[in-house]
């Protein structure tokens, strides 16, 4: 019996290897004519959907800049929603090609499930909410409090280590959507909200009123929110991964959707580089040599979407902090296109 089991998962694996090795997601995307994009149900700043199904927010247009190198067209895309416990399964079924939804790399998530993260669209950590009637300044006062959480996150085990290196007790009432989770919240069900500090400043602003809730000011983890892809396709991962580092080489260089067009002239050899003017850097990836201009020239560089999305062009008007550009003290940094 053992034998026998243990010949099903050899073979299981090996089909599963089979599979990704001859796995062509770039020939998929481009003979169905968009991109599929796993994103979340709505978290403000990420991902919404507007009254007419127009998606925004800052994982949005990072697909949309996967459609502009691929197709000339951000519009190629097709967002899919799933809730935090389920998003996984979404890639393995190939219902899409790439998932951009608040999804923190962890080891295990990156080893276990068959999946490889791309790249940090967003570098977090988790916080708290409250409601400013309980006057409450610090996490280190939730000691016997109810906190709202989300299912199938790293949420739920972030606090359950904060609270036991605290010495503290807390009572953890979890919810399959978000929906649920800030409408118990909001109901009083639960003392506290605790996520991704971004998703909790976007999301606070979305409440009746929003200034009945404040942030606590710890940062009780790191939440590196990347984009996803299939393990086994290494030439889809690049894709993934040369995009997004595209859109942090043109905020380095200078490069906005706005001056692009000018730019095709730049004397500079690492702008020329990254437009395609000198050398052909998309077709080793099976694009087109001008696919880093379609980026920046349809969604912009990583400034851009940014600012517009969580940064302070947004209502939620969150800083750069560690996102900021290396350069300017922060962590973003592409390794150099040449
Ligand atoms: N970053 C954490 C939390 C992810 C998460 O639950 N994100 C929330 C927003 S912070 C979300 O996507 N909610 C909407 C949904 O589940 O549809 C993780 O990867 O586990």
């Amino acid at each position: 019996m053992k034998k026998s089991l243990f010949g099903v998962a050899i073979a299981a694996s090996l089909a599963l290897t089979a599979t990704a090795a001859f796995a062509d997601t770039l020939a998929d995307v481009k003979a169905r004519g968009h991109l599929l994009c796993g994103v979340s149900e709505g978290t403000a700043g990420f991902e919404t959907p507007d009254a007419n199904n127009e998606w925004s927010g800052i994982d949005v247009d990072y697909c949309r800049a996967i459609a502009a190198a691929i197709f000339n067209d951000a519009k190629a895309v097709r967002f899919v929603t799933s809730n935090s416990t389920v998003r996984w399964q979404q890639l393995g079924s190939r219902e899409v090609d790439v998932l951009a939804r608040t999804s923190t790399w962890t080891m295990t998530r990156d080893t276990t499930l068959g999946l490889t993260f791309v790249a940090p669209i967003y570098y977090d950590g988790q916080g708290f909410m409250v409601h400013k009637e309980t006057g409450i300044k610090s996490a280190l006062e939730l000691g016997g409090a109810t906190l709202c959480i989300e299912a199938g996150t790293t949420t739920e085990l972030n606090a359950a280590d904060y609270f036991a290196a605290n010495n503290l007790e807390y009572n953890p009432v979890t919810f399959v959507t978000q929906d649920e989770a800030y409408k118990a919240y909001e109901e009083g069900r639960c003392d506290a909200f605790t996520t991704d500090r971004s998703a909790l400043a976007g999301n606070r602003l979305l409440l009746a009123v929003p200034d009945d809730h404040v942030l606590l000011p710890e940062v009780i983890s790191k939440e590196p929110l990347s984009s996803v892809v299939r393990q086994g396709d290494d030439l889809w991962f690049k894709i993934a991964r040369w995009v997004f580092n595209a859109q942090l080489e043109a905020e380095e260089l200078g490069v906005s959707s706005a001056n692009v067009d000018e730019m095709l002239a730049s004397e500079n050899p690492g702008v020329r580089r990254l437009l395609g003017v000198e050398g052909d850097f998309g077709t080793p990836l099976g694009l087109t040599k001008d696919w880093a201009y379609q980026v920046i020239k349809l969604v912009g560089n990583y400034a851009e979407i940014f600012d517009r999305n969580v940064g302070a062009g947004s209502p939620i008007g969150l800083e750069r902090g560690v996102n900021a550009l290396w350069k300017d003290g922060g962590i973003q940094y592409a390794p150099p296109i040449r």
